[in-house]
């Protein structure tokens, strides 16, 4: 029989499992690798220790978490799909059921919009991330004079993002990591400004705005904004920079993602060089988590 849940407000079932992620107290470690694809979470799951018989949650949503250790440091590798509500429902949701202080590193994929940076290679989101999304009013005729928002900058972990590089260069090859602000759009399509005939999305001039503002962005994707931003708000009581009153609630977060799509050049990434980078930098990712002091 289905499981029962019980509070409208955040839904928990009768054992303790969020409605969503599907996984309850115990079950989440407090250092956690995301990743889009659960074939990719599978693959750096074989990189955990083999004494530490692992816990792995499918939820009926879509989320995979696997917990196990690596190197004798519990850690969690959840996949949980595609776009920033996906991220949405992770962050809050493991958020409810892991005690304590986290670190979240994303090893996501992206397009990279930077000419000196080529498919196959890893960025990581050292600058931190920004947001586009469609105003949506603009294409209903509502009174709206652009198209696309961008929003302003959030941070990354300074100390997560440079342990990510270390290891990434270590594992991965110095020439094929690079660093720079990520941009995270609410589409794969008309906010990442891919053509599309049979829609009307008014981006022909969205990359030079993003760059006019942000001349570091270099990387386009679906999810690190999000994360990076729910992180920073994490245990705080009110909007703003304010301290984390609420320490034991405090999020660490850093991303990195492999290149999968040049959009300035046009070339996509191959299924070996896909395969090779998620087994290299993987490992660099379950190194930097269990590195950072
Ligand atoms: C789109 O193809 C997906 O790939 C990227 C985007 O952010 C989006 O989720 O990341 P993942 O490979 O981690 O899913
Ligand atoms: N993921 C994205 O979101 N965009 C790309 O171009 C490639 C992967």
């Amino acid at each position: 029989t289905p499981m029962k849940f019980t509070d409208a407000n955040f839904p928990l079932g009768e054992d303790g499992r969020t409605y969503h992620v599907g996984t309850k107290l115990g079950e989440t470690a407090n250092k956690i690798i995301t990743v889009g694809d659960p074939a990719r979470a599978e693959l750096i799951a074989k990189h955990l220790d083999a004494d530490v018989v692992p816990i792995k949650v499918q939820s009926k949503r879509g989320y995979l978490t696997i917990t196990g250790a690596y190197k004798g440091t519990r850690v969690s590798i959840v996949a949980i799909g595609m776009g920033m509500s996906m991220m949405d429902f992770f962050v809050r949701e493991v958020r409810a059921v892991v005690e304590g202080p986290m670190d979240i590193i994303r090893f996501g994929s992206c397009g990279s919009i930077s000419d000196h940076i080529k498919v196959g290679t890893m960025a990581v989101a050292s600058e931190g991330s920004i947001s586009v999304t469609r105003n949506f009013d603009f294409f209903t005729g509502a009174d709206a004079t652009e198209p696309y928002l961008i929003s302003q900058r959030v941070e990354a972990d300074a100390d997560l993002s440079a342990s990510l590089v270390q290891k990434l260069n270590e594992f991965v090859g110095s020439g094929k990591v690079s660093t720079g602000l990520n941009v995270t759009a609410d589409s794969f399509y008309c906010s990442q400004a891919r053509k599309d005939v049979r829609f009307p999305d008014a981006n022909s001039d969205l990359l030079a705005s993003v760059h006019a503002r942000y001349p570091s962005a270099v990387t386009l994707e679906m999810e690190s904004f999000m994360l990076l931003h729910l992180a920073k708000c994490s245990g705080r009581t009110a909007p703003g920079n304010g301290a984390t009153v609420e320490p034991e609630l405090s999020i660490r977060a850093a991303a990195t993602t492999m290149i999968f799509a040049d959009r300035l050049g046009g070339a996509f990434i191959t299924p070996e060089q896909v395969e090779e980078l998620e087994v290299s930098a993987g490992k660099a990712c379950l190194e930097a988590l269990v590195s950072t002091a």
